[in-house]
């Protein structure tokens, strides 16, 4: 049996390292620099970047990833530069990431352990903590060696921060167990929120989606006065938020905010954030928000809409808001971009440029659009779910006993005439 480690707080020092078609490449002649998003990740997670090595190989190596003679010269730059982390930007096996530790001697983190680390961080509330705990020890379970009690010295920081926690208990079977109950707390909170969710059913339900710092932060506070936590780190936000709007005295819709994606989000976190993530299923409608400042935002608009597909969310009606136009110095890109995306939004959330547009966007989109419902029907609402067979159409059905637990689909202005709708402002001002 493996001992318990103590954590110790150390300012780390990281070389990074990352393998691919486009490393090594003259960073002119690509969009981006391949490792400016793991820099950015490493500094979030309060680390110092001291180096960086790429490698282009057309096949990964078994045993070392980037191969052996690049392992090596990796070995010797470590050594001359005092570093204590290495971090690399692709998902490596358990093997070979041991394999580079015993030739390192110092604690290697891949991609998915350092984003682990960053949403380990960042967790507030318990249920996030949950999530990102349980996503945590999965990954690290198969990742534990013996090897880890060798380096325990130079144990600490990124990798074995876990929420709230000072030991890292390195005991499989402990480990299991403590999976085991997180699995089962995270069902109960599932559970409620099923039953929050049917209590807000007859509202048109908006949810922002987008890359991390995109702005949807800073987009939710302008549209709903709110003052959700803004700052220029990835993965700022990490529960979801939501918030009533008025449009007018008409009516309104609930607008929640949600955490930011990223390319290759490690999938044990969406598995543990699936019930934070339910308001992007759930939605009625998302908005998109892209950061047209980032000069990767083309790439990063893709991997939105890949986690969006990987959470059958991509059918979802969609507005692609695009943010960040005060920092546009470009008119003649600027204008090629609005009028390839006809259909899009421009907006600077942080200088309120544009709410306005959105707003009617909103609103048009609304009418056009489809409500999301999930109702009870007893014997006494029997011609209301007989109207909604008629017009609507229907994703789910339970039966128990007498009543039957309908989720179906249906135009909003149906649903405003079948009297879903009238209900909706008095009953979320009470939820919410
Ligand atoms: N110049 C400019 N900066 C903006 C704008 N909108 C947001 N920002 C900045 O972008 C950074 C990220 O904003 P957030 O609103 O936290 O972004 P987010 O998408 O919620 O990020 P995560 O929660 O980390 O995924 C902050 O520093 C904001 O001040 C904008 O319209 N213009
Ligand atoms: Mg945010």
């Amino acid at each position: 049996m493996l001992p318990m480690i103590e954590i110790k707080k150390v300012k780390e020092r990281v070389i990074l390292v990352g393998m691919g078609s486009d490393y090594g490449k003259d960073t002119d002649i690509l969009s981006v620099d391949p490792l400016e998003e793991l820099k950015l990740l490493t500094e979030t997670a309060g680390a110092e970047v001291v180096g960086s090595i790429t490698q282009s190989l057309p096949k990964v190596d078994p045993r070392y990833y980037i191969g052996k003679g690049k392992a090596q010269e990796l070995s010797d730059y470590v050594k001359s530069l005092e570093v204590t982390t290495v971090i690399f930007d692709n998902d490596l096996s358990p093997a070979q990431i041991s394999n580079h530790e015993k030739l390192l001697e110092i604690k290697v983190i891949d991609r998915s352990g350092l984003i682990l680390d960053i949403f380990a961080l960042r967790a507030k509330t318990s249920e996030a903590k949950t999530q990102v705990e349980l996503a945590q020890l999965k990954h690290l379970l198969p990742r534990l060696t013996r090897q880890w009690t060798h380096l325990s010295r130079q144990i600490g920081g990124i990798g074995v921060r876990g929420p709230g926690e000072t030991q890292l208990e390195v005991d499989r079977r402990k480990i299991r167990e403590r999976i085991a109950r997180l699995t089962e707390s995270l069902k109960k909170i599932e559970q409620r929120r099923v039953i929050s969710r049917n209590k807000r059913k007859t509202t048109f339900n908006v949810t922002l989606v987008g890359y991390t710092n995109a702005g949807k932060s800073t987009l939710f506070n302008a549209l709903s006065r709110a003052n959700a936590p803004v700052e220029d780190k990835l993965f700022k936000t990490l529960d979801s938020m939501t918030r009533m709007i008025n449009f007018g005295n008409t009516h309104s819709i609930l607008l929640s905010d949600t955490v930011g994606f990223i390319r290759n989000l490690p999938h044990e976190l969406i598995a543990s954030f699936k019930s934070t993530l339910s308001d992007v299923k759930d939605a009625d409608m998302l908005l998109h928000v892209v950061d047209i400042e980032n000069p990767a935002w083309k790439e990063q608009l893709e991997v939105v809409e890949e986690v969006l597909d990987s959470l059958e969310s991509s059918s979802i009606e969609t507005i692609i808001v695009f943010n960040k136009i005060d920092r546009i110095k470009n008119t003649a890109f600027f204008e090629a971009v609005k009028s390839r995306n006809p259909s899009s939004v421009f907006i600077s959330a942080k200088k309120q440029t544009g709410i306005e547009d959105l707003i009617i966007s909103i609103k048009e989109a609304e009418q056009k659009g489809k409500i999301k419902i999930t109702m009870e029907f007893g014997s006494r609402n029997r011609n209301l779910m007989r109207d909604v067979y008629r017009y609507g159409t229907i994703l789910e059905t339970h039966a128990d006993g007498d009543s039957i637990t309908l989720t179906f689909t249906i135009p909003v202005s149906m649903a405003r005439k079948l009297g879903f709708y009238e209900k909706q402002s008095k009953m979320n001002l009470e939820n919410s």
